[in-house]
């Protein structure tokens, strides 16, 4: 019997009662919803290991017109909590529900976790440049996006705003309290 649970948990196909509890505890679906959610995430993804390539073609049909690739690596980086190179169905949903939530902090801290590229712990003037970049490189084409910014401009105002004790690294705290102050701001660079 655990040999079989185990195996049903590693193919990643089957939902083990320990994946359900943690889903239920944090996110806001009931079983019933995450049953559904995952025939449909099945349906797409039959192993149950969704690979970089799957999540692209997902954000391609957001965005028909922008350049996902760049952003897509660096969020399935941070998708990926174990690091196995895949995402699994509990991985995708954590994340999917924090987006969709309306938890300012939860929001905050996978933002966080998204500019944190080499998970100093904080975030340096060169991240913001390289990510807000990819998330513009996807979104810019779209009609009801606002018009070009100049992003080295937007991440030296945020520097500015952000940066507390002026000495060029945003520790969550400051990153946190930045967006909370500067609403317009946040709203530019946080694509959820
Ligand atoms: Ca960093
Ligand atoms: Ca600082």
């Amino acid at each position: 019997m655990s040999n079989f649970c185990k195996r049903n948990s590693e193919d990643g196909t089957n939902l083990t009662e320990d994946q359900i509890q943690i889903l239920l505890k944090n996110t806001p679906f009931d079983r019933d919803e995450i049953n559904e959610w995952h025939r449909e995430f099945l349906a797409d993804v039959p192993n149950g290991r969704m690979g970089k390539y799957k999540l692209i073609q997902f954000y391609k049909l957001l965005y028909p017109n922008g350049k996902c690739d760049k952003f897509c690596k660096r969020v399935f980086k941070v998708y990926d909590r174990d690091g196995s190179g895949k995402i699994d169905f509990v991985e995708l949903m954590l994340s999917v529900s924090i987006t969709a939530s309306t938890d300012m902090n939860q929001k905050l801290s996978l933002a966080f976790k998204l500019f944190d590229k080499d998970n100093s712990g904080t975030i340096e003037r060169e991240e913001l440049i390289d990510v807000i970049q990819s998330i513009y490189d996807m979104t810019i084409h779209e009609k009801d996006f606002k018009r070009r910014i100049d992003v080295e401009e937007l991440v030296d105002e945020i520097m500015e705003k952000f940066d507390d004790d002026k000495d060029g690294h945003l520790v969550t705290q400051e990153f946190f309290q930045g967006c909370i102050n500067n609403p317009s701001l946040a709203e530019l660079i946080i694509p959820y």
